[in-house]
């Protein structure tokens, strides 16, 4: 059925242009007559065998993609999948109209009804994309402007300023609807107009292969939503999975390394998992607010790239949990607020509790506190820290917390530990996570420790333990992942990477 819809298009492209297109259900007089007809003329979409166009006809993502393609003049690469929509998808993609949550390309939501928001993203990214318009003016002019996804704001923004989009009658987008066939011709014949003409599509007999270093895969397009199921984490579907991925730095210190490009890169190294590492003291958020902002915009880019994402109140120096429960129970709230039922967050909050706590006194009573904050909005991971910079797994298992979909961080540094720590999270049947782990010493440097550290990757993989990797950064300390002076934002090449990076980028698809 696929292959013929797609044999027919292909005979209707090679007509010739001057062609006239008339269907049984498109008439003059009709607001979308000329948008449809030039449409067709130009070659970036036909109407069915029966003669017809269905101008009504819910327009699929797939659909949209191929011929806002077709009209900017993007060809096909190479398909990953046997959709056949897929090569144009993948390009599509690859040249920004859209982020991978968006359209996962695996291509099983290819076929669904298209969401307003997301063509106008695409319709404005493939044609203007340096549009901006004015926020106070079109915010007010569009009536359900508070239902539209903050990411869409600037391309809606820019559609309305420019003229590309105009509201229903009552002034309505209907952001979450979907668009019609005759819709879809409008938006995009006015967008490729603006940007000056139009130009026949001619298809190109090659299409160009799919950079081959590209791993993705595990992310959270495949497997929903987590939870805890005994010890194991599982996905929607109840099945076992490991996340695996890096950590970032102090975001206060290295945010250049928790950018949207050196969070893709990882995915694209095939890491399904990035930790957010928000330190509390040392320049962090109980001393300067805005790094939380730096925070949010790596659990966005994350999320946009289809991975798991780690929200994490990175204490270290101020070693009681205790000691910023206020601060941390009102960062929590805003947080699970903001992404309470998004699949892809994990909630970690108290990283290395150390010094003179204990399980029972300090860091229970906290969890205690905070866990109930999160859970108002969010039935998501939580990841709950131990004293000795979260290694007294045995003193949690013998006063554990009470309700769902807790999970007790270990950490390790293979120069420091060894048998003894993966002993311990052996014996003490709780569901384990590790948020970061290193191949140096415990300090972040020494060694690097490979032989050790493919002990415990080894380990790890064994038992589904999902990890991260400290750290993405630059720094000029063994466990840093990046060579100094990395620049990651063209992604990053694999002499960019440092002896700890490449080990570790080597296990992310294994
Ligand atoms: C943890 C912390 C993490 C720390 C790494 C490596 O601390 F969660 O924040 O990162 O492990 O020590 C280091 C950075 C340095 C930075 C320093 C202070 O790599 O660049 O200067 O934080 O911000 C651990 C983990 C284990 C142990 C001790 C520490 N241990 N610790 O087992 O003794 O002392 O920080």
């Amino acid at each position: 059925m696929k292959k013929s819809i797609f044999l027919v298009i292909f005979a209707i492209l090679t007509l010739a242009a001057s062609c006239a297109y008339a269907y049984s259900d498109v008439n003059e007089g009709d607001w979308f007559y000329e948008n449809v007809t030039e449409m067709s003329e130009n070659g970036y979409l036909k109407g069915y065998e029966d003669g017809t166009f269905r101008p009504s006809g819910i327009i699929t993502k797939a659909e949209l993609v191929s011929v806002v393609c077709r009209a900017a003049g993007i060809q096909p690469s190479a398909a990953v999948n046997a959709h056949w929509a897929d090569g144009t998808v993948q390009a599509a993609l690859k040249a920004g109209l859209f982020d991978w949550d968006e359209i996962p390309p695996t291509g099983e939501t290819y076929d669904e009804p298209i969401t307003r928001q997301i063509a106008v993203k695409i319709v404005m990214n493939a044609f203007l994309k340096d549009r901006r318009g004015d926020y106070n003016e079109v915010s007010s002019s569009v009536k359900d402007f508070s239902e539209l996804d903050g990411r869409y704001y600037d391309s809606v923004i820019a559609a309305y300023s420019s003229g590309v989009v105009f509201g229903d009658e009552n002034g309505r987008l209907n952001p979450k609807s979907s668009l019609t066939r005759a819709e879809a011709c409008a938006i995009i014949m006015r967008a490729a107009k603006i940007k000056g003409g139009l130009t026949p599509f001619v298809p190109t007999a090659t299409a160009t292969p799919a950079s081959p270093e590209v791993k993705r895969g595990g992310g959270v397009s495949e497997n929903g939503k987590l939870r805890v199921d005994g010890t194991r984490l599982v996905n929607e579907r109840g099945e076992a999975v490991q996340l695996r991925g890096m950590s970032s730095h102090g975001l206060q210190w290295f945010p250049q390394f928790a950018s949207e490009a050196a969070i893709k890169a990882t995915a694209d190294y095939g890491a399904n998992l990035f930790r957010c590492a928000m330190y509390t003291s040392e320049g962090g958020y109980t001393e300067n607010r805005a790094v939380k902002d730096t925070l949010v915009s790596a659990v966005d880019a994350a999320i946009r790239q289809d991975m798991y994402v780690i929200i994490d109140w990175h204490i270290l120096s101020d070693g009681d949990p205790l000691a910023h429960a206020d601060e941390a129970a009102e960062f929590f709230a805003e947080m699970a607020e903001r992404y309470g039922d998004n699949p892809a967050v994990l909630y970690e909050i108290c990283n290395e509790p150390n010094g003179n706590v204990t399980w029972s006194g300090n860091v229970k009573p906290y969890a205690e506190r905070i866990i109930p904050v999160i859970r108002a909005k969010s039935d998501g991971i939580i990841l709950v820290g131990s004293p000795t910079w979260s290694q007294d797994l045995h003193e949690a298992a013998k006063d554990p917390l009470s309700g769902e979909n807790i999970m007790y961080t270990c950490h390790f540094y293979a120069g420091t530990h060894t048998d003894w720590l993966r002993q311990r999270i052996a014996d003490c049947a709780l569901p384990v996570f590790v948020t970061e782990w290193g191949t140096s010493s415990a300090d972040g440097g020494g060694g690097v420790f490979l032989d050790e550290a493919r002990k415990w990757v080894d380990f790890m993989n064994e038992r589904g333990i999902s990890w991260a990797n400290w750290s993405l950064c630059d720094k000029n300390e063994t466990s840093a992942a990046l060579r100094t002076g990395a620049d990651v934002s063209d992604g990053i090449s694999p002499d960019e990477l440092s002896e700890s990076g490449a080990f570790v980028f080597g296990q992310f698809a294994k």
